[in-house]
């Protein structure tokens, strides 16, 4: 049953499953109205989403992010059903919806999912290890985080007006120009995107700014947590890798938009696209993996009581891991044909990475080594890491290997590496970060026996989806397909993965639960330091103050909490006399101009001339005003400050 009609002078037919999913959008808006309401919560959502702290938009962008992880997870679990027997035919899968929700999947995950996840322990805990109060402009990190929910939404809702991106996550030219992706998704992905990349390039200036600025003395930067280095190498990164992406995207809009031909033709070339977005693409991986290994580095020498072995070596390595990470994009092309002597400087260029990759694991097991361990379930998370990532890694050193490449490319062998580095390596770390992290954020530990039995059901679940991928691959089946025919013996191994796949499913339900039950029931964090940790941010309150730190804590070494913790009695001597502290006031504009970005974007998107005009106006317009008006903020006096907010010598 299909309905048809037009929307802003474009017709759109909507399927029978579109239109189930369009009620369940709004029966979820209007209950979420109607909760509001009768909760008189309005208020208290007013105040989230006008903020401008730090660590509230950092618990926005793990909301936001987490959201939109039961969105890409659904599409995953939906994929993972029809898969689960062969030449099936699951009715959500009419025409290409197959293709629109493997693309949604992969884009949600990776931009929308992974990244603000990312991002928003990094709001959490960057300013808290090193001693600062907030980020350098707070009013950029609101703008940051609307734009990249903008961009989200964006992508996101297109499943339901007028249909989804459906020529995956890379979007080849020519597929998706409009000769062979008609109709608004691929637009939605380009103009998407496009929004969320000005805020993780906002993100990016604003973190490198905000750890070079404003250490705490003696905070100096060879003395800084992993997390920490990792995210001033993750800034660079972005800072680097999105402009190339900007200019893909930009070149993908002209070329369906306002029919140029940077991508196709005899005057345009489709390699550009390649060249582009993987010289994007595969930064943007490191992007992924380096604030986890951070996050690990942190929580391992944390659980074993020791600092981290090789301190100097771990940094190095991630400083060479990122730049090594520009100089091997075409190892996403090897089969396009660009000759042998490029494959080859690709693919060595390639497997060098895995020499300070290599550093970071034995650095980890050597820490572990002599270490008292304590099985927390982020320190299982982080346990389970290391070896799952060693398996992305060694799989991703034969794919480097050029020739073998063209007997693995495109098949599932690429997509069970690549889940082992994202879901082995990214979701294991911000797992791991949210269950270590949690404890500052609100004031009470999630449930440790809990955690473990979502520990176990999330790994065993990961390894029995993603592992079998791999044999697959090497019997043949190629990725991105909807079926497979009978008799090729891929069913058992594809049912196996489904199977895993929804026990990652019931871990993730378990984690929803055990964040109710903590909630109510969960052990209070009444010191700040649950975990006897070493770095400053387990030496202020949870969860902390507005203002952080009375007085900002003076330095004295590498794991600057635990040395004061050995050589005395935990208390840092001040570096700042008592002093009042200018708190930013909340404000809308950021999410007033996001709002009109995503607005702005539907007008080119439905080719509505007044709303593109109109949107482009007002967004120049609140710049402006933006400009010339006064922030304001509240002074916080040192007599309104709790005193023992640190722990201080006198
Ligand atoms: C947690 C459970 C997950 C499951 C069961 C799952 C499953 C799948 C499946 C079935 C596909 C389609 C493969 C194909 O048809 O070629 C896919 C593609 C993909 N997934 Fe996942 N996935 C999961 C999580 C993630 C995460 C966390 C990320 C990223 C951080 C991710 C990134 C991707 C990407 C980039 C693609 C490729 C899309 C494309 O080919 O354009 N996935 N996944
Ligand atoms: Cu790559």
């Amino acid at each position: 049953m299909d309905i048809k009609y037009s929307f802003f002078g474009k017709s759109i037919r909507f399927p029978s499953d579109i239109l189930a999913a369009d009620l369940s959008v709004l029966l979820f808006i209007l209950s979420a109205v109607f909760l509001l309401t009768k909760y008189k919560k309005w208020k208290w959502l007013w105040g989230w989403v006008t903020t401008t702290h730090h660590s509230k938009i950092g618990i926005l962008y793990l909301t936001a992010g987490g959201a939109f992880f039961l969105r890409g997870g659904l599409d995953a679990l939906i994929m993972r059903l029809q898969l689960a027997l062969p030449e099936n035919h699951f009715w959500v899968f009419q025409g290409e919806k197959y293709n629109q929700m493997m693309t949604t999947h992969g884009t949600t995950m990776i931009f929308f999912v992974a990244m603000p996840l990312l991002i928003g322990l990094m709001n959490i805990a960057v300013p808290l290890q090193i001693g600062a109060r907030d980020l350098a402009f707070p009013y950029m990190n609101a703008l940051s985080f609307w734009l990249f929910f903008a961009g989200g939404s964006l992508v996101n809702i297109s499943f339901v007006l007028g249909g989804s991106p459906s020529a995956g996550w890379t979007a080849y030219a020519p597929l998706a120009l409009s000769t062979f992706s008609p109709g608004p998704g691929n637009d939605y992905y380009a103009l998407g995107l496009q929004i969320a990349g000005i805020g993780t390039l906002l993100t990016a200036i604003n973190f490198l700014v905000t750890i070079l600025n404003k250490r705490t003395p003696g905070m100096k930067l060879s003395r800084m947590p992993l997390f920490t280095w990792s995210t001033l190498v993750t800034a660079m990164l972005i800072l680097f890798a999105f402009p190339a992406l900007t200019v893909a995207l930009l070149l993908l809009t002209f070329d369906r938009m306002f029919g140029t031909a940077f991508l196709v033709g005899d005057i345009g070339n489709s390699l550009i696209w390649q060249h582009l977005f993987w010289i994007f693409g595969h930064p943007e991986v490191y992007i992924l993996i380096l604030p986890a290994f951070g996050i690990f580095s942190d929580v391992i020498t944390v659980f074993s009581k020791k600092q981290l072995f090789g301190y100097t070596s771990m940094v190095f390595a991630i400083v060479l891991i990122g730049f090594l990470g520009f100089m091997v994009w075409v190892h996403h092309m090897f089969t396009v044909g660009l000759g042998p002597s490029s494959n080859a400087i690709f693919a060595i260029s390639t497997m060098s990475i895995a020499v300070p990759t290599g550093i970071k694991v034995f650095n980890w097991l050597f820490t572990l080594r002599g270490g008292v361990i304590r099985f927390t379930t982020a320190m299982l998370y982080a346990l389970a890491f290391i070896p799952t990532f060693v398996m992305g890694g060694v799989t991703g050193v034969m794919l480097a290997a050029a020739p073998a490449d063209y007997q693995y490319h495109d098949s599932y062998f690429v997509v069970g590496h690549f889940h082992y580095v994202l879901v082995g390596g990214t979701i294991l770390g911000i797992f791991s970060g949210i269950y270590y992290w949690w404890p500052k954020m609100f004031g009470f530990l999630l449930d440790e026996k809990r955690g473990k039995w979502q520990f176990w059901l999330f790994t065993v679940g990961f390894h029995l989806t993603f592992f079998p991928m791999h044999i697959m691959g090497l019997m043949g089946m190629p990725r991105r397909v909807y079926t497979y025919l009978d008799g090729e013996g891929l069913g058992p191994l594809n049912m196996i993965s489904t199977i895993g796949a929804f026990l990652m499913g019931f871990s993730v339900l378990l984690l929803l639960y055990n964040i109710y039950w903590s909630y109510r029931h969960g052990e209070k964090d009444e010191t700040g330091d649950p975990w006897n940790g070493r770095t400053l941010e387990w030496s202020i309150p949870s969860p902390p103050p507005e203002y952080n730190f009375a007085r900002r804590p003076f330095v004295r070494g590498v794991d600057a909490f635990w040395k004061e913790k050995m050589e005395g009695d935990g208390a840092f001597k001040p570096a700042e006399g008592r002093k009042a502290v200018h708190i930013p006031s909340s404000t809308a504009q950021p999410m007033i101009l996001s709002g009109l970005f995503f607005l702005t974007a539907f007008g080119f998107i439905f080719d509505w001339r007044v709303v593109q005009i109109g949107g482009g106006i007002s967004i120049v317009a609140l710049a402006i005003i933006r400009s010339f008006t006064d922030c304001g903020g509240r002074i916080i006096h040192p007599e309104e400050m709790e005193l023992n907010a640190v722990k201080e010598e006198e």
